[in-house]
């Protein structure tokens, strides 16, 4: 790209306010300020609210993609074709994204190209707790890591041009707490930048072998500017005063993102050096800090990373001796290593807290997931899981799913056990609508290619629930709402060669069993879809709630088994067994328990008026 292609050109208007928002929603604002055209992604924590944050938005075409490879093949596709590109994701998205983000770093941009990636540490929604910093590495992509939400703005902001100005998609990292976490940000104009257009180079875009060659030097040459860019960049932050002349007792971190605050709360006065960008890093400017003390310290969340590089540069550095690789850092484990380094005093052993009752998460009251459990249960199946909110019934009362590993796994997953021979039942896959959309459906084609004996249960309640209810090509809606061509699920199991496709109502818990069952007998692959909307979607749906009258109630206990929240134990007693009673405000009359409960003690009450609709 010649420099007058180049939007960062573009100018910026009148002054506007200071707003709070979150790192997430200060990473979208960037992205608006810069002009961006195209911003697409699909959802996940704690990335979600990126995308819905400026879903509003005209002069921005903001779209869910069936998955992360998807919605970074669209966000690159839009950047060679001449306009600026965002695309989200969470860590594990990149994954999935990552056969095209490793090959976007050869063909380079045109129009800026930045991808969020927003990373779980202590796996608070996720599977898997990775560093997605290791991705940059290996790509050889530029990776910013803001702290707050003010750096979430400007480094995505500034992403964009250096994605121009290099020619490189470039990687910015958030992780939870800077995704989730409010800060005051100043809010710029947005510039404008108009499409450049595409332009033909097959040399640059077309990556065979022959031309992909040709890319590599590219990359590393690109590399080695990066490296002098990081070098100067006025972003990268000193804190703390310079030792003065002859003391020798002094000490400094080297930190980046979210570490940084909780290093800058343990030690205050610290000399600190704040790295804006994770990768390449700018190993001059720290050499020349580490020479001007005699400790160096790296703090950093999760791997190793930044320390093993400094060791590798000939720096000598300690970090991982003294702090966590697992979890979330936080200043208390921070503290702690200060202090086992002998610099601060450990903190005073804190009252221990109060005990709190374990609460496990359960299935919502009304949960259209829950029925079909119950009957993979009492039908005796090895079941292969997946990501979303029926992930939950791997856990008692249900205890009805016995693998999960990474989205869209369940049906592969499934038809290798099948093959294995080792299940001590029939096998089933059990995934959702949205992640049978995002990785799926492949799972499906394999299972009819290999005529694997396995029946695949898809969970269609029509949203991503896990994520907060976001739409996906199956829903028939875009992230605006917009009616657009659903997915029709039958038809395309059955497209895809499974003969014998069958679509039940959950909550009729005697037709899901029977379907299942007759499922299972059939020889080859088979799928039954499950039609009831997730009861918080759109608008939670509310039938009449249902009660327990007790003396017909019989302490049985059967209706205790799907775990629904709305059921509780009483101090009642029937043959020295505890008799329950149902919470009508949460009950959503679902009608699972009055199907459980033999001696038909559960009844409809009819609803107050005011409460919500159906
Ligand atoms: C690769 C990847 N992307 C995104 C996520 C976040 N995530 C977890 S489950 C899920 C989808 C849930 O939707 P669905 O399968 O329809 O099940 P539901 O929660 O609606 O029951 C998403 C997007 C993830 N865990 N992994």
């Amino acid at each position: 790209m010649t420099s007058s292609d180049s939007h960062t050109s573009a100018s910026a208007s009148a002054q506007e306010p200071s707003v709070l928002l979150s790192g997430n929603e200060a990473v979208a604002r960037g992205a608006v300020e810069a002009g961006a055209l195209v911003a697409v992604g699909y959802p996940g924590t704690p990335s979600t609210e990126i995308l819905e944050s400026i879903s509003d938005r005209t002069d921005i075409d903001v779209r869910w993609s069936p998955n992360e490879k998807v919605a970074l093949d669209v966000a690159l596709g839009a950047s060679l074709g001449g306009v600026r590109a965002l695309a989200t994701m969470k860590h594990v998205g990149l994954n999935v994204a990552a056969d095209t983000f490793m090959t976007a770093a050869y063909t380079g941009v045109r129009g800026g190209l930045v991808i969020i990636v927003a990373d779980d540490p202590g796996m608070h929604s996720s599977q898997n707790e990775q560093d997605s910093r290791a991705y940059a590495r290996m790509a050889g992509v530029p990776l910013f890591e803001p702290s707050n939400s003010t750096e979430a703005k400007e480094f995505t902001r500034l992403a964009f041009d250096v994605s121009e100005e290099f020619d490189t998609p470039v990687l910015v990292r958030t992780t939870t707490r800077v995704s989730h976490n409010r800060g005051i940000v100043e809010l710029g104009s947005r510039i404008e930048a108009p499409s450049l257009g595409f332009e033909r180079d097959p040399a640059k875009y077309v990556m065979i072998p022959g031309f992909a060659r040709g890319r590599r030097p590219v990359l590393l040459d690109r590399l080695e500017r990066l490296t002098a860019y990081a070098e100067e960049s006025e972003l990268n932050l000193e804190f703390g005063q310079p030792p003065s002349p002859g003391d020798n007792s002094t000490f400094g971190v080297v930190t980046s993102g979210i570490a940084h605050q909780y290093v800058r709360e343990v030690l205050p006065d610290a000399r600190v050096l704040k790295l804006a960008m994770g990768y390449p890093l700018p190993f001059e400017r720290i050499r020349a800090f580490s020479e001007s003390v005699d400790r160096l310290f790296v703090v950093e969340e999760l791997d190793p990373l930044l320390e093993n590089d400094l060791k590798a540069a000939g720096i000598e550095v300690e970090g991982k001796t003294l702090f966590p690789q697992i979890g979330e850092l936080s200043p208390d484990p921070v503290r702690s290593g200060f202090a086992k380094a002998g610099l601060i005093d450990a903190r005073p052993e804190a009252e221990p807290a109060p005990p709190t009752v374990a609460r496990p998460p359960l299935m919502c009251p009304g949960c259209p997931h829950t029925p079909p459990y119950l009957a993979l249960k009492r039908l005796g199946a090895v079941v292969a899981g997946d990501i979303g909110c029926y992930t939950l019934a791997s856990l008692e009362p249900l205890a009805a799913m016995d693998t999960c590993v990474a989205m869209g796994s369940s049906i592969g997953m499934a038809v290798g056990m099948a093959a294995s021979g080792g299940a001590d039942g029939p096998v089933v896959a059990t995934i959702g609508d949205s992640t049978f959309v995002h990785g799926g459906i492949q799972g499906l084609a394999d299972a009819v290619y290999a005529q694997a004996n396995i029946t695949v249960l898809i969970l269609d309640n029509g949203t991503t629930a896990m994520t907060g209810g976001q739409e996906h090509p199956g829903t028939g809606l875009t992230l605006q709402g917009a009616e657009t061509t659903p997915i029709d699920l039958v038809g395309l199991c059955k497209a895809l060669g499974v003969r014998d496709v069958n679509v039940v109502d959950p909550y009729d818990l005697a037709a899901t069993y029977n379907s299942l069952e007759a499922a299972m007998a059939y020889a080859g692959p088979s799928v039954v879809i499950t039609n009831r909307p997730c009861v918080e979607a759109p608008i939670k749906v509310r039938d009449q709630p249902y009660e327990v009258i007790s003396e017909k109630c019989t302490a049985c206990q059967a209706c205790m088994t799907p775990g629904c929240p709305s059921i509780v134990w009483t101090d009642e007693l029937h043959e020295g067994r505890k008799k329950v009673t149902i919470d009508p405000v949460s009950c959503t009359g679902c009608t699972l328990c009055v199907q459980l409960c033999t001696p038909m003690a559960i009844v409809s009450v009819p609803r107050k008026k005011g409460g919500s609709g159906a």
